[in-house]
């Protein structure tokens, strides 16, 4: 039998593709994307991972046992040393990440914290999944394509190490125990959180080449 995890999968096929061939990733791996682009997203993606800590938090208060919830408080730990990377090569490149966030980084944290607290469990930890399981598929596109002075290696090797593939691998089997047993119409429902989250993480490249014309 397919698991829930690869039919959701293969139903963000799309999202999924256009992530993977996005220039944002394609040009963080051939190490040509402007530093100003990417300077904007570091910016941007710093004020997510922020935020995520707050969803995270908000997954926490609901958990439905108690692995689920060590593994989670485990997490805190890990964005906690993803965020000194941020603040280290901001601090390097002498730039500020005391910014104000774009619409669509806004639209795509509210989003999260809304369905946190406002959807079922195992809807939001799809939304959780797909954020991760997104990171962890595009960035090893930039992984595959660097060379070894890529500039921008810290940041490729965050999202492509063991331990990242453990952890939003780890989210997989639990969301298919989870979802075990689930009816159609709860899938469909998981199904199309899942979706729009597949959607807000393409915005979210986007983002990056729309900041600096209108601050989108
Ligand atoms: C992640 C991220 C991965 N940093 N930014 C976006 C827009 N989506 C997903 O989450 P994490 O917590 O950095 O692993």
């Amino acid at each position: 039998m397919i698991s829930n995890s690869s039919n959701l999968l293969k139903s963000a096929k799309p999202f999924w593709d256009e992530m993977r061939r996005h220039p944002f990733i394609r040009g963080v791996g051939s190490g040509t994307i402007s530093r100003d682009i990417f300077d904007f997203w570091v910016a941007q993606d710093y004020i997510f991972v922020r935020e995520a800590l707050r969803f995270l938090g908000a997954l926490e208060m609901r958990s439905p046992d108690y692995e689920i919830s060590v593994f989670l408080a485990d997490s805190f730990g890990s964005l906690k040393n993803e965020l000194h990377i941020f603040e280290r090569y901001a601090s390097d490149r002498k730039f500020s990440l005391r910014v104000e966030p774009t619409q669509i980084c806004r639209a795509y944290i509210d989003f999260l914290l809304s369905i946190a607290i406002q959807r079922s469990f195992e809807e939001a930890f799809a939304a959780l999944w797909c954020a991760e399981k997104g990171y962890l598929d595009s960035w090893s596109v930039s992984k595959k394509m660097a060379k070894k002075d890529n500039p921008y290696r810290v940041f490729i090797n965050n999202w492509t190490s063991n331990a990242f593939r453990d952890y939003v691998l780890w989210i997989e089997k639990k969301l298919n125990a989870l979802t075990n047993g689930k009816s159609d119409r709860e899938m469909r429902s998981i199904e199309r959180i899942f979706l729009e989250t597949a959607k807000y993480e393409c915005l979210f490249w986007d983002m990056a080449f729309l900041g600096k014309r209108d601050n989108l």
